[in-house]
């Protein structure tokens, strides 16, 4: 990772993804933060250096962008951060710690992280802006969707397909060949053994629909 790199957002998220960066020698300009207070402060010895106006200081080819915000607020925040900044020309780097275990022929898409001991396996397809967080384990054949969070120690089994922009929470399982739907939450512990429906919420072991 050559050109340097501004980490949008000075949370617990942001602090996972410097130490991912330094670990791979990469250029850190600053990190922005819509927190006035947090101006100066530092992470990891990199200084916070302004809110996301001070990414206008920098032309796109000057440096690449690094989405910092994990599961704050609304899902949809991280993924409205990524189109805002896409729309002014923005490009965002894809962050890969050096302990992760990536097959060489997965796809990985644009601002995509992959997380300290996260293994993903052979024929694997993950989306712009994702999260696979560490521990996680994708195996063979997965299809990641765009804006997906796979939280920390998740395991989905074989070819299961996660539509865009849904949630599997800290340390659920999927079994093989299970199919997420888009803008779902798989609850933190789940163990999904059934499609997910677009937009549901599961919860347990097995992994139930939570009635709206
Ligand atoms: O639009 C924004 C913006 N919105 C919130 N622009 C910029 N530049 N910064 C923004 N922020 C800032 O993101 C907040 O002011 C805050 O400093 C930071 C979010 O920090 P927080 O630690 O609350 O959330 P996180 O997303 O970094 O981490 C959550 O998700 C991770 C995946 C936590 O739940 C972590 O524990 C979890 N591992």
């Amino acid at each position: 990772m050559s050109m340097p790199v501004i980490v949008i957002g000075a949370g617990g998220h942001a602090k996972v993804l410097v130490d991912a960066l330094l670990a791979s020698s990469a250029v850190i300009a600053g990190i922005v933060d819509s927190d006035p207070a947090l101006i100066r402060t530092t992470i990891l010895g990199v200084p916070v250096i302004g809110g996301d106006d001070v990414v206008g200081d920098f032309t796109t080819s000057e440096v690449r962008l690094v989405n910092g915000l994990g599961s704050v607020g609304l899902p949809a925040k991280r993924q409205q951060l990524f189109e805002r900044f896409k729309g002014l020309g923005h490009t965002f780097a894809s962050v890969v710690h050096p302990s992760a275990v990536v097959a060489p022929d997965v796809e990985i898409g644009e601002g995509s992280q992959i997380m300290a001991g996260a293994v993903v396996q052979p024929g694997c397809r993950i989306g712009v802006n994702v999260i696979i967080n560490t521990r996680a384990s994708v195996d063979h054949d997965c299809v990641v969707g765009d804006h997906v969070h796979i939280a920390p120690g998740v395991t989905l089994s074989g070819a299961v397909t996660v539509g865009e922009g849904t949630h599997i929470g800290t340390g659920a399982t999927v079994i093989q060949g299970i199919s997420v739907g888009s803008g779902a939450l798989v609850a933190a512990g789940s163990v999904v053994i059934r499609d997910v429906q677009h937009g549901s919420i599961v919860i347990g072991v097995p992994g139930k629909v939570l009635e709206k």
